[in-house]
């Protein structure tokens, strides 16, 4: 039995009733970190792994929810949407806490869902569960939601009933991909196409490293709050010298600005608004490599985003370190960084097909002796958003 007709068959056992099932994936990103919140661009797409969920409508107004993988089941009522002691939970409540603000939900919800994401791999586990939530309320209550719309809803449901002060990119990866393509988004106005992303010859190979550290999120936010002080100090020195409303983030902020009111003044800041600022052209530079067929150049600039996330921006630590710099040695590896929010979670690795396996016989032998951890290797293909599924 596979996951998905596992679920429906713990469905069927706890609610007597044949369920809805849909699966909304993860997210890998190629190139373009730490630039959502900063109203850049990011290069994601949907792969296939995600999290399944076998969902059904209740008459009465409770919310039964399993979370098969960790056997865990939390018991709610749609009328007292709070905080959960089950951190998961958390995620689903979030997302219906969301839904009522709008509108009245005519009935519960009952959810059977596991997956087939790594917890704590850093790749969008939480947003592909939230996306999960509201498009199966939206299936099944008919609430007449566009995709768009429903990512947003989910980021809302992570920054304020979750409490993570995330963009942008996990929840309209997972709910927006479209199979073979990546997804150039723009965070400001939502502008969004799709890029077939022509995998002749290579993988996309994910290596966990299997931490997360502690720092994740108290860092995460303090970043936040760095590239936000950078603006301001900007606006106002920009403003001394004519007008300075169009800068609204670091999307509107240049290296010059930046070398003449941050750089001797204030190092560290310097520091995190230039990663920002040149990881935004790195992604329009990589974009152009792609077009060009040129994903040799494009694997380059996977290993310049790496450099700036690890140096500049502060966010990796010594075991994605490793990860990055085993494959930039490997001679069959296209390009190699860090990705998501760091501190712990994957890789992303574009490794030439015939140098597979060379290269997680290499990946598993050097982490285990540089670090004295285990990885966990993952070769992945890009799919579609988050979507209903048959058995
Ligand atoms: C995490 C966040 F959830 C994203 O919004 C994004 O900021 C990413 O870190 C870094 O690019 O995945």
């Amino acid at each position: 039995m596979n996951l998905p007709e596992s679920l429906s068959a713990q469905f069927v056992q706890r609610f007597g009733e044949q369920p809805t099932l849909l699966k909304s994936p993860g997210r890998v990103n190629l190139i373009g970190e730490h630039t959502d919140y900063n109203g850049g661009f990011v290069l994601p797409a949907a792969i296939d792994k995600g999290i399944y969920m076998a969902v059904g409508p209740r008459s009465d107004r409770q919310l039964h929810f399993t979370a098969a993988d960790l056997n865990s089941t939390y018991t709610g009522s749609l009328d007292q949407v709070k905080p959960a002691s089950k951190g998961w939970a958390n995620y689903l409540l979030g997302v219906i806490e969301q839904v009522q603000r709008d509108q009245q939900l005519p009935g519960g919800l009952n959810v059977v869902f596991g997956g087939t994401i790594p917890i704590g791999s850093g790749l969008s586990s939480s947003a592909a569960l939230e996306n999960g939530v509201i498009f199966a309320l939206n299936h099944l209550y008919k609430l007449g939601m566009e995709r768009v719309p429903m990512a947003l809803l989910s980021q809302r449901a992570e920054n304020q009933f979750v409490g993570v002060q995330c963009g942008i990119m996990d929840q309209f990866a997972s709910m927006m991909g479209r199979a073979g393509n990546v997804i150039k988004l723009d965070c400001r106005s939502l502008e969004y196409a799709y890029a077939p992303l022509n995998m002749t010859g290579f993988r996309i190979v994910l290596c966990d490293s299997r931490v997360k550290h502690s720092l994740a999120s108290s860092e995460y936010n303090t970043r936040r709050e760095e590239c936000e002080a950078g603006v301001a100090i900007i606006r106002t020195n920009e403003a001394d010298s004519g007008s300075s409303d169009h800068i609204r983030s670091l999307r509107d902020v240049t290296m010059p600005m930046l070398d003449t009111y941050l750089r001797d003044q204030n190092p560290l800041l310097y520091r995190r608004c230039a990663y920002v600022v040149q990881e935004n052209q790195r992604l329009l530079d990589g974009v152009a490599d792609l077009e060009a067929g040129d994903i040799a150049a494009f694997g380059q600039r996977m290993y310049g985003s790496h450099e700036g996330l690890s140096h500049w921006y502060e966010v990796s630590c010594p075991e994605l370190d490793v990860l990055e710099d085993i494959a930039r040695n490997h001679p069959g590896v296209l390009g190699a960084r860090m990705m998501g929010g760091g501190f712990g979670g994957c890789t992303i690795n574009l490794v030439r097909e015939e140098a597979l396996a060379d290269f997680e016989d290499t990946i598993r032998q050097q982490y285990l002796a540089r670090t004295g951890k285990e990885t966990l290797i993952y070769s992945t293909v890009i799919e579609d958003g988050t979507h209903l599924i048959e058995v």
